[in-house]
């Protein structure tokens, strides 16, 4: 093991001060998910918060985030900061991982977090046969991880200092969309058939961000059939309704149309 090394995990175990001018988060997530899909690969961010005035630079940080090892494999724990540190080493356990990082050995590099600014992208991976289709929530808890154990704090004038934890959550579900809102302002009205003609018929136009939304006859395929099965549920009278979900709902279908954003 280098000297540099032990030096740079030796500040990472410091005995902190109690200071909480940083909040590590990590937000809660939702992934859409039907019985097709048996594993799924995904990447998270995790922020650092330091709103505090005056503002304390950071000279690096060390956390840990832990998960239930039946549902989850971690893959990779990325430095999410646009620079490239002087020390950086990730660590992944079952059950968790962590990590520390020390910008510049010599000092002269510092960062504040004024607003949540993500600092590692994580990878994981579902463990194999987890993934149901049913709607299931698993915890993400900062910890501390590993021996010696590495403490969730960030490094401010040499010292460690206790960070808040705001715990996050991955939740994995058949999810909800409103069919035919292409727009996603909640209504469908003429304009979720513009939309959908736009995307059909204009190039570089951008797709709903749920295809779900847009297959209004949920044939499980997103075409000209669908502008046309809205127009007509909107101004023909006694055409066919829309396929439920007409308001937020799951769909009673299953299909391979991604829907990467829903309503709640
Ligand atoms: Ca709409
Ligand atoms: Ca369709
Ligand atoms: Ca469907």
């Amino acid at each position: 093991m280098s000297s540099r090394f032990v030096c740079a995990m030796l500040l990472l175990c410091a005995a902190p001060v109690t200071a909480q001018d940083f909040t590590f988060v990590c937000s809660d997530f939702e992934f859409q998910v039907d019985s097709t899909i048996d594993q799924l690969e995904f990447t998270l961010p995790v922020h650092i918060w330091g709103p505090g005035a005056p503002m304390v630079d950071s000279q690096g940080f060390s956390m840990g985030l832990a998960h239930d090892p039946t549902a989850l494999n971690v893959l990779a724990v990325d430095f999410a900061l646009p620079f490239t540190p002087d020390f950086f080493q990730e660590f992944l356990h079952v059950g968790g991982w962590s990590a520390g990082t020390i910008y510049a050995f010599l000092g002269g590099v510092f960062v504040t977090f004024p607003d949540p600014v993500a600092v590692l992208d994580v990878t994981y991976e579902t463990v194999p046969g987890y993934l149901t289709g049913a709607t299931q929530v698993l915890e993400l808890t900062f910890d501390e991880l590993g021996v010696p154990p590495v403490e969730n704090v960030v490094v401010v004038a040499g010292a460690g200092s206790f960070a808040a934890l705001d715990h996050g959550s991955v939740t994995f579900g058949p999810g909800s969309f409103q069919r035919g809102d292409l727009n996603a302002d909640t209504v469908v009205d003429i304009s979720d058939a513009v939309a959908a003609l736009s995307v059909l018929f204009i190039p570089e136009t951008d797709p709903p961000i749920c295809m779900k939304s847009a297959d209004v006859n949920d044939d499980s395929n997103f075409d000209v059939s669908d502008a046309v099965f809205l127009l007509s549920s909107l101004f023909v009278f006694g055409a066919p309704d829309i396929p439920e979900p007409t308001i937020c709902g799951v769909d009673p279908t299953d299909d391979v149309l991604p829907c990467a954003e829903g309503c709640l």
